[in-house]
């Protein structure tokens, strides 16, 4: 197994991406069109389930343009995460990662028991779609180091703990989620607060410090580059569902006007 994307979160270039929220192979493959770094499957605030995931992954692999998926499932449940891996993903984001610990917990769960991961958690086995359904023998041997792990730091915890927890061994990207960091510092609805921004910036720093890539998710393509030019190197341009509205409603105001 190779994960190009864990390689490139180790480089300089920016890396971007757009959220798949739409629960859509058909969306998922039109979009892997479109040129983005990465594309993120999401199963915490999209109507995706496993066999939804399964889908788009062979949706994404079907395009021509290199697309990695990355699937951010809805919490650290051992089923859900050994699932999504069996069926091909090779980085999963975590939401709401609060301390170290859970940090550690995360990179377990990616991670079949084996002398490089003793604590590892993921169940084996053979004949699933990650490893070619058995025809990649190499798979279960070679998986441990390939998997990318993706925290998100989205709460005032989280951030008291960010140094410890961009020090934990097996995170490759914090991943700052700005919505639900603004409502946990008690400004819901404000992503610009002087404090979000404060938070924000300890993010940044520590993820610095610790040689790993900070991710974040953006609304447009102005607040992309303000954050590339901050320092993000994993930037996601909104999601699919946005565009689609922002874009079909400018057609309908536009033609109506
Ligand atoms: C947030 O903004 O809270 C996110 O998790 C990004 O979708």
């Amino acid at each position: 197994l190779t994960n190009p994307l864990k390689q490139r979160l180790k480089e300089a270039d920016p890396l971007y991406g757009l959220w798949l929220s739409l629960g859509s192979e058909n969306a998922a493959e039109a979009l892997a069109h479109a040129g983005f770094d990465w594309l993120c499957i999401d199963m915490e605030h999209a109507p995706n389930d496993s066999g939804d995931v399964t889908a788009q992954l062979r949706a994404i692999a079907a395009a021509h343009l290199p697309s990695e998926p990355v699937v951010r499932v809805p919490a650290k449940d051992p089923w859900l995460v050994k699932r999504v891996l069996d069926a091909g993903a090779r980085t999963i984001m975590f939401p709401n990662i609060e301390s170290a610990d859970e940090a550690a917990h995360a990179v377990r769960l990616t991670q079949y028991q084996n002398s490089d991961s003793p604590e590892g958690l993921r169940g084996v086995a053979g004949a699933v779609r990650a490893a070619a359904f058995g025809m990649r023998r190499d798979y279960v041997m070679s998986a441990n180091a390939q998997i990318a792990t993706i925290v998100q730091i989205e709460s005032a915890r989280a951030l008291e703990n960010v140094e410890a927890i961009a020090a934990t061994p097996g995170v490759d990207c914090l991943f700052i989620g700005p919505a639900d960091l603004s409502a946990s510092l008690g400004h819901l609805g404000d992503t610009k607060h002087p404090e979000v921004l404060a938070a924000i910036a300890r993010i940044v720093d520590a993820a610095q410090r610790a040689g790993v890539a900070t991710g974040i998710f953006a609304l447009d393509s102005a607040g992309a580059r303000q954050y590339r030019d901050a320092g993000f190197r994993f930037i996601a341009l909104a999601a699919d569902v946005m565009w689609l509205l922002r874009a079909t409603r400018q057609a309908l105001q536009e033609v109506r006007s």
